[in-house]
């Protein structure tokens, strides 16, 4: 089937599924100049493993590794703009189709294109807490007390270490992730998957529980075989295609 074809059935299906998510991965920021960490030749696992410099293990034994090998890569994220795959995005649900988008990115680059009904399941980088008494930080503040060489930023209240408010390896998902789960289970006639090598549990056992699916991705998934269409492209470009194929037959 040609690309035309595959868009223009994609097309089909989001107009036929009033119930439509989507769930994005790194992948859709990588034009935004946020690397990956699967991409070959690119991703951030064939430069350094996150799980040995980013992890919660690391975080709390050694938070002066965290803060000195792994931290760079959350504050360089902040200053990403959104691209047109984010904007697409935003654009749809702003349309009616999209009636939630789930993103295991901590980008907040969603947010920042304007989609409303975002569930970040991996967190975000707008704020950080103590990891004693929880107060809450501006994310700003961590990356100021680094730069300063205090390092690892600590709580101005107790002195204890301070942590982005992200889900590191080792972290439980958020509570709100289980009324997610519940709701894709039963209110959910159609996932697109953009951007996303659907290796990382529990996240990637969401677009199970579709009744159906599509992947917009430059790789193959091991959920191709389910997928309703595979679209094999930049999502930048794909998603700006849907849109004008949606808007084209309004
Ligand atoms: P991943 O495992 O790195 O997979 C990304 C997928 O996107 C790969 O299969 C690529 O082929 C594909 N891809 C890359 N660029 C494009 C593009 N332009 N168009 C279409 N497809 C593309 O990332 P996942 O999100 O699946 O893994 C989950 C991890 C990655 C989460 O825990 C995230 O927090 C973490 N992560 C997030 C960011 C971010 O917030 N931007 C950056 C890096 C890692």
């Amino acid at each position: 089937m040609s690309y035309e074809e595959l868009i223009r059935q994609l097309a089909d299906l989001i107009r036929a599924n009033e119930r439509f998510y989507v769930l994005t991965g790194a992948g859709i920021s990588t034009e935004s100049g946020i690397s990956d960490f699967r991409s070959p030749g690119t991703g951030l696992w064939e430069k350094v493993d996150p799980i040995a410099v980013s992890s919660v293990t690391v975080l709390q034994n050694n938070p002066r590794l965290f803060y000195e090998a792994g931290f760079s890569r959350f504050s360089k994220i902040t200053l990403a703009e959104p691209n047109a795959g984010h904007r697409v995005l935003a654009r749809l649900e702003e349309m009616g189709y999209i009636k939630g988008l789930i993103t295991q990115n901590i980008d907040g680059l969603h947010l920042k294109a304007g989609s409303k009904n975002v569930w970040e399941v991996h967190g975000h980088l707008r704020s950080g807490y103590c990891q004693g008494c929880k107060k809450k930080y501006p994310f700003e503040v961590l990356v100021q007390q680094v730069k300063l060489k205090q390092i690892p930023p600590v709580c101005h209240n107790c002195s204890s270490v301070l942590r982005p408010e992200v889900v590191l390896f080792g972290d439980p998902m958020p509570d709100f992730f289980f009324e997610l789960q519940h709701k894709m289970q039963h209110e959910c006639d159609f996932m697109l998957v953009v951007g996303s090598s659907l290796v990382v549990y529990p996240v990637a056992d969401l677009p199970r529980l579709a009744k159906k699916m599509a992947i917009i991705n430059l790789q193959p998934t091991s959920y191709d075989r389910k997928a309703e269409i595979v679209v094999r492209e930049n999502s930048g470009k794909a998603l700006q295609d849907l849109l004008t194929v949606l808007e084209d037959s309004r």
